[in-house]
This record gives C-alpha cells, structure tokens and sequence, in this order.
C-alpha cells in the first residue's frame, strides 16, 4: 500500500489555517538561523542539531493535532516544539540553560519536553521516540480520549529495533499512532543510500501491515494531506500508518560539522526546492493570501525570535541547590 499522493493545494485550507502554518513554517526557520548565529557566539552549552528546511514535517503534521495529542521528537527538535506550540521564550532559555527554560535549563537543545502541549521531548536516543508514542497511542486508545500520538524520526532511526518493534506493536495493538520518517538523506555522515535497505522507507509499512506513503518534504500541502489522512484513520479506530517525508537539511548534522559528505545540494534546496517560498508561491498566486499579509508574520516573527534572545541572555542559569530538583515525578 506504498504510494505517493496528487499534489494538493492551498484551496482546501482556509485564509487562518494558512497564516497559522505560514507563521509556524516561518519561526522555526527565524529560530534555527538565529540560534546558528548565536550558537557561533559561543554562548549555547551543549550539542545543537538544527532543523531548518524540514519545516513543512512538523508544521504539515502537527496542524492536525490538538491538546488531545502528543509528539516524541528527536535530537533535532526544535521544530517539532514549535509546531506543537511549546513557547519559544522557554525553548531559547532551555537552549541558553537558563533557569527560565521550558525544563528549567537542565536538559538543553536536545531534551526540550513540555508535557502541557502534548510534546513529550526531544530525545538524545536515536530511535527513542518510536516506543514513546506506543505507550501514549494505548493509553489514548483505553481511555478512549480521541487522541492520536506520533513519532517523528529521521532515516537512521528508522534502522534501529527500537523502531521496528513500535512498528510491529502499532499495528499489532491497533494503536491511534503515526510514524513519520523524516528522510534527510543523512544520519550524521552516512548517506541513508549506503544504510537503508530499501529505497524508501515507506515500503517498510507493508511489513508491518499498515498504509505507507511517500510525501514531498519540501510541501507543505503535500505533508498536511498525507497527515490529515492519517490522523482521521487514527482517530476512526483504523491504526497506525507511516508517512516518509523526504527533503534536505539546511544546516550540518550538528553545529561544527564540516559537511565534507556533501556539496551542492543545500544551495540547490534553499533556491530551488524551499517549503517557505514555495507556500508563499502557492497561496499568492491562488490569491488566497497576499504577499503584504505574509511579510507583516515575517516581522511579528522576527521581533519574536529577538525578543526571545534578549530574555535568554539575560536570565539566570539554575543554582546549585536545583541540581536535585525535579530528578523524580511526584504523583
Ligand atoms: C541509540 C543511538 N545511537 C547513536 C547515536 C548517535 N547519533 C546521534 S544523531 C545520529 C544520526 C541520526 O540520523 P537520523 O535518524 O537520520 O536523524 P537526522 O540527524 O538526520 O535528523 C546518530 C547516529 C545516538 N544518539 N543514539
Ligand atoms: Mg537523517
């Protein structure tokens, strides 16, 4: 049941839904070029992996999810907290290690997590988020809340057991769970060409009996389709589904990386293939919404990202006496 999906269009959202995912689209962009600045600065402790150019994944799926719903995300996930509407005020502090930072500076870049969105962390372990969203997928199925769970993860994830076993279980289980494969052709260094067996990962759904399709990440119409579709299965009682999204990182795997794996292609993206230019494209020239309306979010948005900089910078990091705090959940 592996196919690739029509191309949709803008017509079929309304002028609102198509500013929120302009806007969404748009600071996660403005958030990753900045913090890619600043992480040159030398401020920002810790490892940093950026997600600019996959924004139409975490804006396309996650504008189907409601405070019913819950994501795992990965090591580069900053996006994936946008999109599901963890504050960025926090996020910038949490990336600084400020005691104002949405877990209270301990955690940086790669464990971001505010469980009141439904956004259950990004995750240091490669492969990690696959069997968190099964154990939410079945406890949203016994309570019968409505809600649907999804994992997002890249091309080398989707190698690893922990990965294939969620798979298995999902369907299994008959679980309300989406799996979204966010190919970026990469896993650090390694090309997926060298270490997925299969052309697509897509065609990895058959196996564990459930529909897989193959999307155009650079789309975000293409993404929000293929995920709309699978987050009404998901709700219907009709199980999982795995969705590949296929586009290029615009950064290294981290802040530092040379890249000396690859040399043309992201200049080739950002001109030619970019999910910002082609929604604006799109829903312009469909005269959805105009090019004024657009440019007046860039602002808000910039002013946004710099605001949150400021209050980065300027806040406290955690004192010794919260090295113990928050170590375990209290019931
Ligand atoms: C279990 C585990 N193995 C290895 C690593 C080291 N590691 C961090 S990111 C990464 C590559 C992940 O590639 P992919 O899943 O394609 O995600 P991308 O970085 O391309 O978004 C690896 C191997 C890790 N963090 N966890
Ligand atoms: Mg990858």
């Amino acid at each position: 049941m592996t196919g690739t999906l029509p191309t949709p269009t803008s017509q079929e959202l309304t002028p609102d839904q198509l500013l929120d995912a302009y806007r969404v689209m748009r600071t996660i962009r403005d958030f990753e070029e900045r913090v890619h600045e600043e992480f040159a600065g030398g401020d920002i402790p810790g490892f940093v992996h950026l997600y600019a150019g996959e924004e139409a994944s975490a804006a396309g799926v996650c504008a189907h999810l409601d405070g019913r719903d819950a994501i795992a995300s990965t090591h580069r996930g900053h996006g994936h907290c946008i999109a599901k509407g963890v504050d960025i005020v926090g996020m910038m502090a949490e990336i600084y290690g400020k005691s104002t930072g949405s877990c209270r500076g301990k955690g940086g870049s790669m464990h971001i997590a505010d469980l009141s969105k439904g956004m259950l962390g990004a995750n240091g372990i490669v492969g990690g988020g696959p069997p968190l969203i099964c154990g939410r997928a079945l406890a949203s199925k016994h309570k019968g809340d409505g809600g649907v769970a999804v994992a997002f993860f890249g091309d080398g994830a989707s190698n690893q057991g922990t990965t294939l076993e969620s798979l298995n279980l999902a369907t299994v289980w008959n679980l309300p769970a989406i799996f979204v494969a966010e190919n970026n052709g990469y896993a650090e260094a390694t090309s997926s060409s060298w270490s997925v067996a299969t052309d697509d990962i897509a065609d990895r759904a058959a196996a564990f009996g459930m529909p897989g399709v193959i999307v155009d990440g650079f789309d975000f119409f293409a993404v929000h389709e293929a995920a709309g579709e699978a987050v009404a299965r998901a709700r219907e009682g009709g199980g999982p589904t795995l969705i590949e999204v296929k586009f290029t990182r615009y950064f290294g795997h981290f802040e530092g990386d040379q890249q000396l794996y690859r040399a043309d292609e992201v200049a080739n993206a950002r001109e030619k293939l970019d999910c910002l230019k082609r929604f604006r494209a799109n829903v312009t020239s469909g005269g959805q919404l105009t090019g004024t309306q657009l440019d007046q979010i860039d602002s808000e948005v910039a002013a946004a990202v710099d605001e949150a900089v400021v209050a980065a910078k300027a806040a406290p990091k955690p004192d010794a006496a919260d090295l113990l705090t928050d170590v375990y959940v209290s019931y």
